[in-house]
């Protein structure tokens, strides 16, 4: 290696040309899409850096869609985001956990061919306390056969996505992103003021030793979720024959995060305080996106029961069961969850 390349280091905007150029493997518009969302990540970061000192912090005094108390951030996210997209031409329409309904670009900009679904900053109830937060994002191609774009146009399948990625808000400010061809991280370099491509080809162990889910909901799991964890708890004495380590941050994008960077499994299953609903976390905007990401990285995820990417949704801000991260895990939850649907069968 040379003394340049050993100095070299690509710029999220160099990384995307080549896969433009030299894999032919996305059009200009989608890496148009993708650096914009990546700018508008960086001001989200500046932001949340902020902290006390910029009045940024608390309540809104607002609920979103979801019932949720809305954070000042939530909202600051949610507009730059909207602000940095909504001009360029490459979208027709987003859809965010922060908005009702979808956000039709407005006729005085130019339509795009794609669609843009983000939770704006996911996990915000950490931020107060200051705990890693992000975004994630998701993108479909708008559905042809149709002029103009609805609300059913988003109704895709994870495995149609054609890029997916987080922002995570930590220590680091780290951009993690797949187009369809593996997983790359980048790193804000806050001197320049740019993503530096700081990791690729990202792959998740196959096993692992260490669990993340919200251990105070147990006895309201389905049994075997509840057999799952307790395997896991009985350690080397127990059938699975070693001990696990246990973390849960309340930030999917923490959690899916440090699985990325060391492999895990992450599981936020169903549980019965709210029987109609079949999880807490959003099929599109989070599980798809971190599902594809997880994928690409050679990890698995299911909502304990098939494939998160095969699942057709069937409203924008469905809920989902999620089980993923290293493959051989997933594997083993989902397979307690078939067994004893058909033992009941
Ligand atoms: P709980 C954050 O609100 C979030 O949507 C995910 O980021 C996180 O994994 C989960 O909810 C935490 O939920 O019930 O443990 O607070």
């Amino acid at each position: 290696m040379t003394r340049r390349d050993s100095l070299r280091r690509d710029s999220l905007t160099r990384y995307l040309v080549e896969k433009q150029h030299v894999d032919g493997h996305i059009p200009p518009q989608l890496r148009l899409l993708i650096e914009i969302v990546a700018r508008a990540c960086k001001r989200i970061s500046f932001a949340v850096n902020k902290g006390a000192l910029g009045e940024i912090m608390g309540n809104a005094g607002s609920e979103n869609v979801q019932g949720e108390a809305q954070k000042k951030l939530d909202i600051i996210a949610n507009e730059t985001l909207i602000e940095a997209n909504e001009w360029g031409g490459h979208l027709a329409a987003m859809a965010s956990e922060e908005m009702e309904t979808i956000y039709v670009v407005p006729n005085r900009y130019p339509q795009g061919e794609y669609l843009l679904l983000f939770d704006p900053l996911d996990g915000s109830s950490n931020i107060d306390v200051n705990v890693s937060i992000g975004t994630i994002f998701s993108v479909l191609k708008k559905p042809e056969g149709h002029p103009g774009v609805d609300q059913s146009d988003f109704l895709q399948a994870g495995c149609q996505q054609v890029a997916a990625g987080y922002c995570i808000y930590g220590p680091q400010t780290t951009l993690v992103l797949t187009v369809g061809d593996g997983v790359a991280m980048f790193t804000l370099d806050r001197e320049q003021g740019s993503f530096i491509l700081t990791e690729e080809n990202v792959r998740i162990p196959e096993d692992t030793k260490e669990f993340a889910i919200n251990m105070s909901n147990m006895r309201h799991w389905e049994a075997p979720m509840q057999r799952y964890i307790e395997e896991c708890l009985q350690g080397e004495e127990g059938v699975r024959g070693k001990n696990f380590n246990m973390r849960w941050i309340a930030s999917m994008v923490s959690d899916v995060h440090r699985i990325m960077t060391r492999g895990g499994i992450f599981m936020y299953p169903w549980d019965k305080r709210e029987p109609n609903k079949p999880g807490k976390l959003r099929l599109l905007y989070e599980a798809n996106p971190m599902g594809w990401l997880i994928e690409q990285a050679g990890g698995a995820a299911t909502n304990a029961r098939q494939r998160i990417l095969d699942i057709q949704p069937q409203a924008l801000h469905e809920r989902v069961s999620v089980v993923l991260g290293s493959k051989n895990e997933v594997e083993q939850v989902t397979r307690y969850h078939l067994e004893a649907d058909q033992a009941k069968a």
